[in-house]
């Protein structure tokens, strides 16, 4: 039976939905990303009704700022081409603003929008005082060259440098955005603030001051985090046959933490289509045409005779217990749930910012398969871009096994309190919204003590 308390949570959280798509018209994926936090938070709301007069979800879903700006460049030939970069300041009640910046054709407002309202949540669930931000442009970074990619991210940092910094907004990598990208950032930004602030980006090649571990920290992660899920049907990754879409930084080092506890990786893809051998495929091959190589996955078949290319198709189609999403947003949707179900998946684990659609997630859960919310699943490269950051500032830097042992852990924390958070509210199981009340309630609980600002 419905109550009155719980009618009143439905109403308000409906509310906020409807007059978020008033005010931004047009921004379909920062909807999908506030329609799934809200509708999570109606069981919290019931029991905590102050949230709701403390007007704390309006409030997060405005952000701090949103900066957009021009971006000049010229490419080898000497023509000129205007990018529009962009970073949301979204929260900062427990710390600097911190996400990544993605390069990427596709970029606009509402794609940077949902990446920074999810990354609040996130930043809050690893436990570190960072706040949710992030940004890019709809710059293309495939086929530049290394001289090109350095004069736009100059050019991109000569205006974004204004607004970041160690204590107020530090910015790291995201898609089409890696070491490379962020060493040219913090050349230029060093250069423009005539100060040498380390501690301004993450994700830095380990001689500029990174952190070791960043690059594997996500993907890795991820895989710490199945591990725990599926600890609890007591189960293991080890004997599993898994496959993980993309062939990035996050899909790479998910791919190889995999292989490393025992599981068959036997499909991965790109943008062009993905590549597949029953026996498992060749993490360290992937990884030279992708790092280094920056080829298309097709080239893999030059390493692996036993291993297929589909260009058409989808990798959802491939049979397997555990399926990584660690791509890009909304690349699995019902039609591939079902095909998933069908082929007898037992879990799906993000490892990449909102990879399922609203649609292919409520499949996934009424046919019994364990789900790993991105927010809760890849959180562990920010959590050591959050290391970094330490370790800028105490100028201590740490082992590879140190920080891996930190990051196993971040990932067994995160993953007991959505369990818990879910136990709580009554949706036991449910870990998108045991990982979505418990990061809303840490950073709605200090916005209550710093007042209404
Ligand atoms: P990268 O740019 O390193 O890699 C993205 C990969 O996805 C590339 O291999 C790309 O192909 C592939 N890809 C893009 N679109 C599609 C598609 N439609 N179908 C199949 N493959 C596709 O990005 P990251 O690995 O850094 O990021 C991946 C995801 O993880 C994003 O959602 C990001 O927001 C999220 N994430 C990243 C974190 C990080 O630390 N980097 C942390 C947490 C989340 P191609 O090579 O052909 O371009
Ligand atoms: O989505 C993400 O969490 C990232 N791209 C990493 C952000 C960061 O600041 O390390």
């Amino acid at each position: 039976m419905t109550t009155i308390k719980q009618k009143k949570a439905e109403s308000y959280v409906n509310n906020v939905i409807e007059q978020v798509k008033e005010k931004n018209p047009n921004q379909p994926e920062f909807y999908q990303a506030v329609q799934e936090m809200a509708h999570s938070l109606i069981p919290l709301f019931e029991r905590v009704p102050h949230y709701m007069d403390y007007a704390i979800l309006e409030r997060m879903v405005e952000p701090d700022r949103m900066i957009t700006f021009r971006v000049a460049w010229s490419d080898d030939d000497g023509v000129i081409h205007v990018n529009r970069g962009f970073r949301v300041q979204f929260n900062n009640a427990i710390g600097p603003y911190k996400g990544g910046l993605r390069f990427d054709p596709s970029v606009n407002e509402s794609i940077v929008k949902f990446l920074g309202f999810d990354q609040i949540f996130k930043n809050a669930l690893t436990d570190q005082a960072i706040g949710g931000g992030k940004g890019g442009s709809d710059f293309d970074p495939k086929g530049k060259s290394d001289m090109e990619i350095m004069r736009f991210t100059q050019s991109f940092m000569n205006e974004l440098s204004k607004y970041i910094g160690p204590n107020v907004d530090v910015p790291a990598g995201d898609i089409g955005v890696g070491g490379r990208e962020i060493d040219f950032m913090v050349g230029q930004y060093k250069r423009l603030r005539g100060a040498f602030e380390k501690g301004a980006f993450t994700g830095k090649g380990i001689d500029v001051g990174g952190s070791l571990m960043r690059t594997e920290s996500t993907g890795y992660g991820a895989v710490y985090f199945a591990e725990q899920m599926l600890k609890h049907e007591e189960s293991d990754v080890e004997g599993k046959k898994v496959i993980v879409s993309g062939a990035g930084k996050v899909s790479l080092y998910a791919m190889e933490k995999a292989v490393e506890l025992g599981a068959t990786v036997v499909a991965c893809s790109d943008s062009s289509g993905y590549i597949f051998n029953e026996d498992g495929l060749d993490v360290s091959a992937i990884k030279q045409i992708k790092e280094e190589e920056r080829k298309q996955i097709s080239s893999y078949l030059d390493y692996d005779e036993n291993a297929t290319f589909h260009e058409e198709g989808r990798i959802w189609e491939v049979k397997c217990d555990l399926a990584f999403p660690c791509a890009t947003q909304n690349e699995l949707d019902e039609d591939d749930a079902k095909q998933l179900v069908e082929n007898g998946v037992t879990a799906v684990v993000e490892g990449a910012n909102m990879p399922c659609t609203e649609k292919a997630i409520q499949y996934l859960q009424n046919n019994d398969v364990r789900f790993g919310p991105g927010k809760a699943a890849n959180a562990g490269g920010v959590a050591v871009s959050a290391l970094e950051m330490a370790q800028n500032s105490s100028r201590v830097y740490w082992s590879f096994d140190e920080i891996d042992g930190m990051l196993k852990d971040i990932m067994a924390d995160i993953y007991k309190k959505s369990a818990s958070a879910a136990k709580e509210y009554d949706v036991e199981g449910d870990l998108i919204s045991g990982a979505n009340i418990a990061a809303f309630k840490k950073v709605a609980d200090v916005m209550v003590a710093q007042g209404i600002i």
